[in-house]
């Protein structure tokens, strides 16, 4: 018996070196604030993995740009400063034109044409991704994107020389073609950018405008819906590979899982947002008619400038949502 117990002993502290030896620490830097749905569901992806994996796999979620700035994530997972982190996608497309697949104006316009349009897109995005060593475990939708102002605008003549924050290049192309003057700035530091008069206006959710409490800045916000852009999560390719194919399933369904559940709460949220803006006293009404012919004409623009830029692999994935 004693025999045994020893033996016993001898495995069970084998068996916890071996599960030692193999579990890692991941810090998973996120852009934005920690009540914002994709940083809780950044929360829940962890949980999950750390679940799935047995513990083996143990993500620690930084939101708010506070370990790297939104700017900076990228970079830092490509290097392997990080293994893994969670980045707006189209920011990336002045580098990878076709990561810029969510940001054409009034194609995909409901979350599920934007879910159709991304099965169109998946295969490309990805092979860009992987020639960037990256590899995406899951993307997440915002709400529709419209206009915030500190006045009423009904067209372009309203417009001229605002500063416009943008979030990428196929925003600033917008405000250009709205006689505005882009300026890039990262959601966590947009209330300061609207406070110290960098920025007066801008494109966004609902979502980014509650988080950031523009209403203390600005006043009318003109739905438009111009297009559903997403987060993505992104893992190191090097370290995904060196992954045992079982981490990698369990890792991956936690993806698969916390992309559908994040898709979900965005759409449940979207109408809230509005809610919430007008109840700290902002105007929330659709675009005038003026104004929307403009964007759309805008538009048009920025889907041949993403044609040009992608070539045909871009126009493959236009035809394959319109085929659908
Ligand atoms: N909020 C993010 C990106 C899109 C959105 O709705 C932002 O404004 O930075």
């Amino acid at each position: 018996m004693k025999t045994l117990n020893i033996t016993l002993g001898a495995t069970l502290a084998a068996m916890s070196f071996a599960s030692i030896a193999t579990a890692e620490s991941w810090d998973m830097p996120m852009a934005y604030s920690a009540t914002n749905f994709h940083s809780e569901m950044g929360v829940v992806f962890a949980d999950r993995v750390r679940d799935y994996t047995g513990g083996d796999i143990d993500i620690t979620v930084h939101p708010g740009g506070s370990l790297f700035k939104g700017g900076e994530i990228k970079r830092a997972v490509q290097t392997g400063q990080v293994p893994i982190g969670e980045r707006f996608m189209s920011a990336h497309a002045n580098e990878a034109p076709l990561l810029g697949w969510d940001n054409l104006p009034f194609v995909a316009t409901t979350y599920a044409d934007n879910e159709r349009l991304w099965a169109a897109a998946k295969d490309g995005v990805n092979a860009q991704l992987s020639d960037l060593n990256l590899v995406a475990l899951y993307t997440c939708p915002w709400p529709g994107q419209g206009f915030y102002f500190n006045k009423e605008v009904t067209s372009s003549k309203d417009t001229q020389g605002v500063k416009f924050r943008s979030y990428n290049t196929a925003t600033a192309t917008f405000a250009e073609g709205l006689g505005m003057v882009p300026v890039q700035v990262e959601a966590a530091e947009l209330s300061q950018a609207l406070a110290t008069g960098v920025a007066e206006a801008f494109i966004s959710s609902g979502s980014t405008g509650y988080d950031r409490k523009v209403w203390e800045q600005l006043s009318h916000y003109y739905k438009v819906n111009a297009w559903l852009p997403r987060n993505y999560v992104i893992v190191n390719k090097g370290i995904w590979e060196g992954l045992s194919a079982d981490t990698q399933a369990a890792v991956q369904k936690a993806a698969d899982e916390t992309g559908a559940d994040c898709a979900a709460k965005s759409a449940e949220l979207a109408n809230w947002y509005f809610e919430q803006l007008e109840a700290n006293g902002m105007s929330v009404v659709d675009a005038g008619p003026e104004f929307l012919a403009e964007l759309q004409t805008i538009g048009k623009k920025m889907t041949a400038d993403w044609l040009a830029a992608t070539g045909a692999e871009g126009q493959a994935i236009l035809d394959a949502y319109n085929a659908n």
